[in-house]
């Protein structure tokens, strides 16, 4: 039978036409870390019809927490924040200046390995991501 050299390319396809449904992390990156801390930016698309919520965030090189920057008195500041709702068909960007992981006491890390990040949904569960290790100015130019 070929069924098994079959198999594995319909899997492939399956995952190259982004057809899975619920929760996808996608383009995971962290920031090359400067000193004790850094972060960690996706893009989480739910391909499903269901609202979901991140609840938490763990990874294997450092204490992970959900951060949002923003903007106040023309100063940088962040915020711990507790959850992320990410709705049916919605697409939520981690990024420069926006949502992001923040990673502290984190480990010595080389541009080009990648890290495990899990991200904690309340309804799709833990999901695993492998987070490049990237220079933050090919991040955010
Ligand atoms: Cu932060």
């Amino acid at each position: 039978m070929r069924w098994k050299a079959v198999l594995p390319a319909i899997l492939g396809l399956v995952a190259a036409c982004g057809a899975t449904p619920g929760i996808e992390i996608r383009a995971a990156v962290i920031a090359m870390p400067a000193g004790p801390a850094t972060a960690v930016y996706f893009e989480v698309v739910n391909n499903g019809d269901a609202t979901d919520r991140i609840i938490g965030v763990q990874s294997e090189v450092g204490r992970a927490e959900i951060h949002r920057s923003f903007l106040d008195g023309g100063l940088m500041h962040m915020e711990p924040v507790s959850e992320v709702s990410v709705a049916g068909g919605e697409v939520i960007v981690f990024e420069p200046g926006g949502l992001h992981v923040m990673l502290l006491d984190v480990d010595e890390l080389e541009i080009g390995q990648t890290a495990t990040v899990t991200v904690v949904f309340e309804v799709a569960g833990a999901i695993d991501v492998e987070a490049l290790v990237t220079s933050y100015a090919e991040i955010a130019p």
